[in-house]
């Protein structure tokens, strides 16, 4: 069906045949979960090459379509065995995942076809979901609800940073998770000013400190992320102002969320309020990502005139960092509806005080 539809739209932009090189965009399309393959999309019949270590488990999910193919050296010499018995001249190539080296290769091998860069084209159908996506996205977020309640009710001054990281790994795997989509980011203190800090294993969380804690589960190979910024036995004074105008911008971009609205316009929602209580400068990342099979995955959610489209899947997370003080960030994850959007976290954006 994904393979069809794919299938489809490269056809009335004559880009077949296409070589699907990133192992994401061959799950969607197949299902298949390995570390190794190649599809060859065609018009018609479709070829996915892979080696032994995956050639009964590929055969026992291929979808009718792909036909399996064992490769025997290498990849290439089966894909120029194939483009060769199409009389293939030109084959079109997904950009992003293709190495050069991987390219080079292909012009020593395939001399008779001309190599065409092929754009991204799974990726942009996979920023539309559809509703079992949806469904299991909305699981994930609720899974990671659940651990934010549980640290909330866990975390006491003195706890270590790692061992909140941990705590998350294991509430997760503990409900049905493969694991955390990517590092837990756990900053207290001046280290939340750095909206990517790394999370110390000696850095332990002190009383009167801010918390910020991004955290996100891979469910059913699909990903959750969230963020919420928290307060450790009592508000830190230099960042409750802050943590009022991001929670208004946050809320903000929320609400104007719907079809048709560009991703530029949707970033200017919460920077125009950011900007306008004086941090502007303070808030430097884009507003937020897709979010499915990736953590990061179209659209970007920042300047641009991409227009939302309804079941997309994306955060809304605007952050103000104090280089020395400390930062705020809150994160949401919402999917796009016939006339707005459905927040998919539901965890409370109010200021907690913990511990
Ligand atoms: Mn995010």
């Amino acid at each position: 069906m994904r393979l069809k539809k794919l299938i489809r739209s490269l056809k009335q932009e004559n880009r077949l045949p296409y070589l699907v090189t990133d192992l994401v965009n061959i799950r969607y399309l197949t299902g298949f979960a390995g570390s190794y393959a190649y599809l060859l999309v065609g018009d018609g019949r479709s070829y996915f090459i892979s080696d032994t270590r995956y050639e009964e488990y590929a055969r026992s999910i291929l979808p009718k379509a792909a036909e399996f193919v064992l490769q025997k050296t290498d990849f290439l010499d089966s894909l120029n065995d194939i483009l060769k018995k199409q009389g293939a001249r030109e084959l079109f190539i997904e950009e992003h995942s293709t190495p050069l080296s991987v390219y080079r290769n292909m012009q020593r091998t395939l001399k008779k076809v001309r190599l065409s860069p092929g754009g991204d084209e799974v990726n942009m159908v996979r920023m539309v979901k559809d509703e079992d996506e949806i469904g299991v996205l909305k699981q994930a977020a609720r899974i990671t609800d659940a651990c934010i309640d549980h640290l909330k009710k866990i975390i006491r001054a003195g706890d270590g940073e790692w061992d909140i990281a941990v705590e998350i790994e294991h509430f997760y795997r503990r409900h049905g998770c493969r694991k955390s989509s990517f590092d837990s980011i756990i900053a207290s203190g001046a280290g939340s000013s750095m909206p990517h800090y790394a999370t110390s294993m000696e850095k332990r969380v002190g009383r009167g400190e801010v918390l910020l804690i991004d955290m996100g589960c891979e469910y059913q190979g699909y990903n959750s992320d969230l963020t919420r910024t928290m307060f450790i036995n009592s508000v830190d004074p230099a960042l409750e102002r802050v943590y009022r105008v991001v929670q208004e911008a946050q809320e903000a971009a929320v609400q104007a969320v719907r079809p048709g609205i560009t991703t530029g316009k949707l970033d200017a929602v919460a920077r125009n309020i950011i900007t306008g209580a004086g941090y502007g400068d303070r808030f430097g990342h884009s507003l937020g990502h897709g979010i499915g099979m990736e953590v990061h995955e179209l659209p970007a959610v920042k300047k641009g005139d991409l227009k939302l489209k309804k079941n997309m899947v994306l955060t809304i997370e605007p952050g103000i960092y104090l280089p020395g003080i400390g930062g705020v960030r809150i994160e949401d994850m919402v999917a796009v509806t016939a006339k707005g959007c459905e927040v998919l976290t539901k965890s409370s954006k109010d200021i907690i005080v913990i511990g």
